[in-house]
């Protein structure tokens, strides 16, 4: 007798790597984007056991922007059903509200900007992200500051501070 199980979850939060894992091999491909899992997959994990990769799922409707902005700095949904400035936003907003020590070491010095689009460009001053005569790239800014982010760079951060 053996035992069948599935493995559920929203995109890109480590379904297939933790086949991979238990399998002890690259069985499922995996990878730092949303959608990589097309289709589903048995996978045999023991004589006794097999896994069922499956793509992520994400319920049919985002109820707000805010839950978009969030899915979107957690690159549960695609890059190209947000803009990076307004996820950038949404992130020195949570920042804003709730700074962890290493934000405020990095970029605290940037917190009076009196917005956050001017926030950005002050980060982006201060990273030495300009574009030819001197303006800064707010849209490499904020693909550097999401991806901190997302690498854990920017400390231990939740988007839904209890
Ligand atoms: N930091 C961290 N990263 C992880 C962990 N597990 C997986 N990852 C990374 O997260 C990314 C997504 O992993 P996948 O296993 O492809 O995620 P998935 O849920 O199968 O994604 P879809 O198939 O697109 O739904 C990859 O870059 C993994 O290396 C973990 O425990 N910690
Ligand atoms: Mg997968």
């Amino acid at each position: 007798m053996g035992f069948t199980a599935g493995i559920i979850g929203l995109p890109n939060v480590g379904k297939s790597s933790v086949l991979n894992l238990l399998a002890g091999h690259k069985a499922a491909r995996t990878g730092a984007k949303p959608g990589l899992t097309r289709g589903r997959q048995w996978v045999r994990v023991r004589s006794d056991l097999e896994l069922l990769d499956t793509p992520g799922l994400l319920w049919p409707k985002v109820e707000s922007e805010e839950q978009g902005l969030k899915l979107a700095l957690l690159a549960v949904v695609g890059e190209r059903a947000y803009r990076d400035e307004r996820v950038a936003a949404f992130l020195l907003e949570v920042m804003h509200r709730h700074p962890s020590a290493v934000w405020q070491q990095r970029y605290g010095a940037t917190a009076g900007a009196p917005d956050r689009l001017q926030q950005l460009e002050a980060i982006g001053r201060q990273r030495g992200f300009l574009l030819k005569g001197g303006s800064v790239d707010l849209a490499r800014t904020a693909r550097v500051l999401i991806e901190e982010f997302r690498r854990g760079a920017l400390g231990r951060i939740t988007l839904d501070p209890p």
